[in-house]
């Protein structure tokens, strides 16, 4: 079982003024791709580091004094951009142990196919020891097209950091 933390950053929906529609779908497509193999939880936090920090370090305890050899994953949307709201990045980085640039280059890249606008992203993967993090950008499109790609080699990434 992989035990998944979905967080949606954004003010607007941590305010109740919008719809989290990228939280939701995120589950959707985990759920499609391990049908079964997935433990989902969800939470919206507004665009602050400490929040942000904090809703990645509760995941990281738990990962760490899981000994049972599950699979943990952190995957947020949303406050990877440049508006001096977006903080994600800068909340995240920091904490990570490692940093995939392959992968974020290829997601960059290979979205770049799609639309011009994925040269705006920033996002970001990396593990801190048996947690794999992912941060995406926080539309729907956005998240579709790089779940896309993230799924070719996502089980592969699992397998290797738990
Ligand atoms: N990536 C993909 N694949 N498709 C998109 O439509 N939109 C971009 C970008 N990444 C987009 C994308 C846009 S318009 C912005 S502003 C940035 O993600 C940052 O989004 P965020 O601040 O919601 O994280
Ligand atoms: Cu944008």
């Amino acid at each position: 079982m992989i035990q998944v933390r979905i967080l949606t950053v954004s003010d607007r929906c941590a305010a109740g003024t919008s719809t989290d529609t990228s939280g939701p779908y995120i589950a959707e497509r985990l759920e499609e791709w391990r049908p079964g193999g997935v433990a989902l939880t969800r939470e919206c936090v507004s665009d602050d580091v400490i929040k942000i920090q904090g809703a990645l370090n509760r995941v990281v305890e738990l990962a760490n004094a899981d000994k049972s050899g599950q699979e943990h994953l952190f995957i947020s949307s949303g406050g990877t951009g440049l508006s001096p709201r977006d903080v994600t990045v800068q909340a995240i980085s920091p904490l990570l142990e490692k940093q995939a640039t392959g992968i974020m280059s290829a997601l960059v890249s290979l979205c770049v196919q799609k639309t011009p606008f994925a040269m705006l992203s920033n996002p970001l993967v990396g593990s801190i020891g048996r947690c794999l993090v992912v941060c995406l950008p926080g539309s729907k499109k956005a998240v579709a097209e790089n779940l896309d790609i993230l799924f070719q080699v996502l089980g592969h990434i699992l397998d290797l950091i738990s």
